[in-house]
């Protein structure tokens, strides 16, 4: 039977947003783990799935594909289940904006900038980088408002279905909200901090809480 294969680690946020279209789509799949952290990185046959040494990979019987906004949509459109992309022009635009917006900006900002430097290093008796911290301090309430403009206060990010930009944004949104800043920033915006509220308790993303 058809099983198509992920590589990569639950603490990843993009693995866990592949992951988590595969489990809206419904698409019965296997995580093989691959650590791109562990000493040393990955092992070198990975590089022959992703010459990058990033996470994820994926393959569907012959066909291998990496890069997480691919797979997303791959997977979207190759495997029966929920549309999880926008059926007109403008909404699929905005869409792949908002995609963009969190490999861009709020992924660096978000996730390295505050919650690796303010709550994963720390953790792990680390010290923190105060200028990378600060910088995105200063950026983060651009990241929040420009979600919060495009998404509208609507139930989810692109309207009234949840989209790939539910499912791209939520790990980085996981992530940042562990961090002391994140409810007095994220409050700041209510139809966005409803999404949370909302898409944090999906089946899905609690099927994914990383374990590592
Ligand atoms: N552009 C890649 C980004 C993937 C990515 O950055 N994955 C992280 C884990 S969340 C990674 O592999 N980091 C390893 C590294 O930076 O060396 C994608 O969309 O798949």
């Amino acid at each position: 039977m058809r099983k198509p294969r992920l590589f990569g680690a639950d603490y990843s946020v993009y693995v866990r947003t592949a992951r988590l279209v595969l489990l809206e789509k419904g698409v019965d799949h296997e995580l093989v783990p691959v650590d791109v952290f562990a000493t040393g990185g990955p092992p070198m046959s990975y590089l022959e799935r992703h010459p990058f040494g990033r996470i994820p990979a994926f393959e569907d019987g012959d066909f291998k594909l990496y890069e997480t906004g691919a797979i997303t949509r791959y997977v979207d459109e190759a495997f029966n289940g929920p549309a999880l992309q926008p059926p007109t022009a403008r909404i699929r635009a905005r869409m792949n904006q908002m995609i963009g917006i969190a490999d861009s900006y709020v992924y660096p900002t978000l996730v390295w900038g505050i919650y690796v430097e303010q709550v994963s290093k720390p953790a792990s008796g680390r010290d923190t980088d105060a200028a990378r911290l600060d910088a995105a301090l200063e950026r983060a309430p651009t990241c929040l408002k420009a979600l919060a403009d495009l998404s509208q206060n609507s139930a989810w990010l692109c309207g009234d279905g949840i989209s790939l930009a539910d499912l791209h944004l939520a790990p980085m949104i996981d992530y940042f909200m562990k961090s002391p800043v994140a409810n007095d920033l994220l409050g700041k915006h209510s139809g966005l901090m409803s999404w949370w509220e909302r898409v944090s308790v999906r089946p899905s993303m609690l099927k994914t809480i990383p374990t590592s």
